[in-house]
């Protein structure tokens, strides 16, 4: 699938804006046909947002199950004869679409595109009714996972995922239209031959038995460089500019469809960052060169609007990781909006791409996330249906973001139970797949403090090792020495593996504006030494080839005595606001060259 753009054949249309907004707490829109006439008892609802936190009202925040949008666009005239197309960038966490009355697409997870062809559902020039229903629930058999508790005030959705379960339509919902000849999907791979770049680009395409492919790469001037023909091939860049952190230089690569005559039938633009990934023993290798990861595991998390994307936070959010001297982030705990993806292409900043593969932990926090008393993979839990769901998020995952430079390893998992027979039995395919559907790039799951050195089942089927570790906040805490000496220790062991090491998490709830002269846990002072402590013992080992600490923000999660109005380990506030801990970040990151 590619993501709907201008070009000099396509055009596209954004439906963002205010749809209409309806709860459907008895379940009765779909058998009473909602979609075919305006929804009843609608309020209005902004689209892109999470609908959770728009309300004031707590039946709206804690709503499980679905709940409906709708809006009326009218088709532009000049599509006539064109491919008319419905895209959501996401829905969380399913969605089925109608189109005036008729069911034109379902899908299944929240963080990956979805589209239809509705061409024969709708006319250009008259006005269309598009309506939506949108399901938040969360089951053994979705990714993430969750279970609904009937509780005396009705049913309760518990999941082990520590972030509030937003939904809604987050991202942008596009009506676009292509010829009926189009192109419907590029592959490129770049690799580096001395100063030469190289792209191998494919490309796929309906409806064009009859057209060929022709494709021109041109650089950031849009000085053609390099051209070919053919629906697959190679070209060559003398002297590349290369895509570096830091540096997300970027060419562009045209392709068009042509038909017999050479007259344009498709055309689609798009980007290239010229770069190699490759792990070398305990170095993780950019462009044959050592990388070291500076930067957070983030959450797409704000106030009012949850996990709806905004471009204003997009690029604020970068200019405070340039502030601090991050060079990396991880998309955690599910794939982020591809406004963020091309924004990390074009500012250089490299990319842990994560499925929403979270929660797949019943042993976690004895239960404080979630509800307790279940076996985490068993034929009645997480079994071999979810595990196909979870292979479907991988696949979507990698078929949408493969063409990022900025990606440079896909994240299957984060913090499974990974101690168990049952659990190295279900993730050994998923490693495979991963790799099958991208040669390319490094394969790793984030481990659980759950499963440490000499425990873990999962961890030798990565190329990677991921680590979240919070010795000194959850074990040792308050006591910083003997957190040292712990995690000294572990890490010792995981270093003997000869992969290198990435700390995807470490950190210490804060709450900002708190102080105390004697190491006290949520203080801010605790939060800097917590983090020096960390730095000590990661410096202890070449292998250790990264920090991610957690998080970026505050970010909202399930109320419970854990947590003070949602996760406080941010370095900056909810709002932004540095704690003390960005300021001693910023020192070291910036310093580390
Ligand atoms: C880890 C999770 C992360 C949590 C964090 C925490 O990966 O989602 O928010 O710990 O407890 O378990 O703060």
């Amino acid at each position: 699938m590619l993501r709907p753009q201008d070009s000099a054949t396509r055009e596209r249309k954004s439906l963002n804006g205010l749809w209409r907004f309806a709860l459907d707490p008895d379940a009765e829109g779909r058998a009473s046909s909602w979609f075919s006439r305006p929804l009843p008892g609608a309020g209005e609802m902004a689209v892109p947002a999470s609908f959770n936190d728009i309300a004031a009202d707590s039946a709206v925040r804690d709503y499980v199950g679905d709940v409906w949008y709708q809006t009326t666009v009218r088709v532009p005239r000049g599509w006539a004869g064109a491919r008319i197309v419905v895209h959501f960038e996401s829905a969380t966490h399913r969605a089925t679409v109608w189109v005036n009355d008729a069911e034109v697409v379902s899908h299944e997870g929240g963080y990956t595109p979805f589209e239809a062809d509705v061409s024969a559902h709708l006319a250009p020039g008259e006005p269309a009714r598009i309506t939506v229903a949108v399901n938040n629930t969360l089951s053994f058999q979705s990714i993430p996972p969750g279970v609904i508790e009937q509780t005396p005030d009705g049913k309760r959705q518990r999941y082990w995922h520590d972030f509030f379960n937003y939904a809604g339509i987050h991202r942008t919902v596009w009506l676009y239209a292509t010829p009926r000849p189009h192109l419907t999907d590029i592959t490129v791979v770049t690799g580096l031959d001395a100063a030469a770049g190289t792209v191998d680009y494919a490309t796929a395409a309906a409806d064009a038995e009859e057209a060929a492919v022709h494709v021109v790469l041109r650089d950031a001037d849009g000085s053609e460089v390099a051209a070919g023909s053919g629906a697959s091939g190679t070209l060559t860049v003398p002297n590349a500019h290369r895509w570096a952190p830091g540096d997300g230089y970027l060419y562009d690569l045209e392709v068009q469809l042509a038909d017999r005559a050479g007259g344009l039938v498709d055309s689609y633009h798009q980007s290239v960052g010229i770069r190699t990934v490759r792990v070398d023993g305990i170095r993780f290798l950019i462009n044959g060169e050592p990388f070291y990861f500076t930067g957070f595991g983030k959450h797409e998390d704000l106030p009012v609007i949850g996990k709806g994307h905004n471009d204003a936070h997009l690029v604020h959010d970068f200019e405070l990781l340039k502030w601090i001297g991050a060079n990396s982030f991880r998309t955690s705990h599910y794939p982020y909006s591809e406004d963020v993806l091309d924004y990390a292409d074009r500012q250089g900043i490299v990319l842990i791409d994560e499925t929403p593969a979270v929660g797949l932990n019943m042993g976690i926090g004895g239960g404080i996330f979630g509800g307790q008393g279940y076996t985490t993979f068993s034929p009645d839990t997480i079994n071999d249906a979810t595990r196909e769901v979870h292979a479907q998020a991988i696949r979507e995952l990698i078929a949408r973001d493969k063409n990022h430079p900025s990606v440079v390893i896909w994240s299957i998992a984060n913090e499974p139970e990974s101690d168990t027979a049952a659990a190295e039995a279900y993730f050994e395919p998923l490693f495979p797949l991963a790799r099958q559907l991208d040669p390319t790039r490094p394969v790793g799951f984030v481990n659980v403090m759950l499963a440490p050195y000499g425990k873990c089942r999962v961890s030798k089927f990565g190329d990677v090792l991921m680590l979240n570790r919070y010795y000194g906040w959850y074990v040792n805490t308050g006591d910083l020495g003997a957190a040292e000496m712990a995690w000294e220790d572990e890490l010792r062991g995981w270093a003997s593996e000869g992969k290198p090491i990435i700390i995807t998490e470490y950190g210490a709830d804060t709450y900002p504006g708190l102080h105390s002269v004697v190491a006290t846990p949520w203080t801010e002072e605790y939060q800097v030494d917590y983090l020096a402590m960390n730095h000590r013992v990661f410096d202890r080992f070449d292998a250790v080839v990264g920090e991610q600490m957690w998080n970026f923000a505050d970010f909202a999660t399930v109320s419970g005595i854990m947590r003070v109005d949602g996760n406080k380990k941010g370095a900056f506030t909810r709002d932004r606001q540095p704690k003390a801990a960005a300021f001693a970040l910023r020192r070291r990151w910036r310093n580390l060259g």
